[in-house]
């Protein structure tokens, strides 16, 4: 029996969680919804099991502007996800400096230029190494405005936090590169040309559905925390809803046959959650418009979970 009045003794870091609203950089605006679907369908209770505390910071916030259709998504659109990024970019980095895990719920893949960045500017005033990425989707996300053929901003935010020029993003990253030859892409099975030859040439590591299934989900997570970790284990996880099997995980952006049945990402989620130098987890591209019955946002809050025990 505790006593009246008494602090509860939570184990290890607090917990922070981040909703992302925001669908501006995917090709629908439904992913936007997905932070409040993940709350929704549990996420505090899930994220409570672990025995942290856990502190919901609410909603950062992206203003509706209208998208131009084609290659480029246009100016008006292009400074609203700066200054969107911005800001969470600092939000992040606010919850780094006070030691806890940052968990960030989403909202379109853009959100990565600015939580990627977070930590690599954390890492920096630490006078650490950039952490690794693991990346965990059906995409790479990493073209430029040179080869995307969407102009979707979801699929370019990666090229940005390795250093290439995506000029929405420039500001964004500044100061938080990444190191490629620490990012591992696990799941990716949709790899544009022009992507496929960036991620090559950069040395990025990809391990697809069906290196998965050869190696198995936890050689498959093993690789992908030593690749990343190199020499101080650190790393940072993202994890994309369309790494899943659109037939589990309708409830996405982008649908891409294939993916992941759900004992293979539990293995890897429960892995990569328990490597003792992850500094962050995101998972994001949670869009209920096409998830009628909530099966994809009950996922996505199990992912949460796994990510943080
Ligand atoms: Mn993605």
């Amino acid at each position: 029996m505790s006593e009246v009045g008494e602090t509860p003794r939570w184990r290890g870091r607090t917990i922070e969680v981040i909703g992302a609203r925001l669908g501006l950089g995917g090709r629908c605006l439904g992913t936007r919804g997905g932070p409040a679907a993940m709350r929704m369908s549990g996420l505090a209770a899930a994220l409570g099991r672990s025995g942290r505390l856990v502190r919901d910071l609410g909603d950062i916030v992206a203003r509706d502007v209208a998208r131009v259709p084609g290659r480029d998504p246009g100016a008006e659109l292009s400074a609203e996800v700066e200054r969107y990024s911005l800001e969470l970019r600092a939000a992040m980095e606010a919850v780094l400096a006070r030691g806890a895990l940052p968990c960030i719920v989403g909202g379109d893949h853009s959100l990565g230029a600015a939580t990627q960045a977070a930590v690599g500017r954390f890492a920096r005033r630490q006078g650490w190494a950039p952490p690794g990425i693991i990346w965990i989707d059906a995409h790479a996300d990493s073209n430029t405005m040179e080869t995307t053929p969407s102009g979707n901003l979801h699929g370019m935010m990666l090229a940005a936090v390795h250093g290439l020029e995506v000029p929405t993003f420039r500001r964004v990253v500044e100061g938080g590169l990444r190191d490629p030859r620490r990012t591992v892409f696990l799941g990716a099975r949709d790899i544009d040309a022009g992507e496929r030859e960036i991620v090559g040439r950069l040395g990025c590591t990809v391990i697809g559905p069906e290196e998965i299934a050869r190696l198995g989900p936890a050689k498959a997570a093993r690789e992908a925390i030593r690749i990343a970790g190199g020499a101080d284990g650190r790393c940072s996880v993202s994890f994309d809803l369309d790494s899943l099997d659109p037939s589990i995980a309708p409830g996405v952006d982008c649908h891409v046959p294939g993916g992941l049945d759900w004992a293979s990402a539990e293995t890897i989620l429960r892995i990569c959650g328990e490597a003792p130098g992850l500094v962050a987890v995101e998972v994001v591209e949670v869009n209920p418009s096409a998830d009628p019955d909530g099966r994809t946002a009950r996922l996505a809050v199990e992912a949460a979970a796994l990510l943080c025990p």
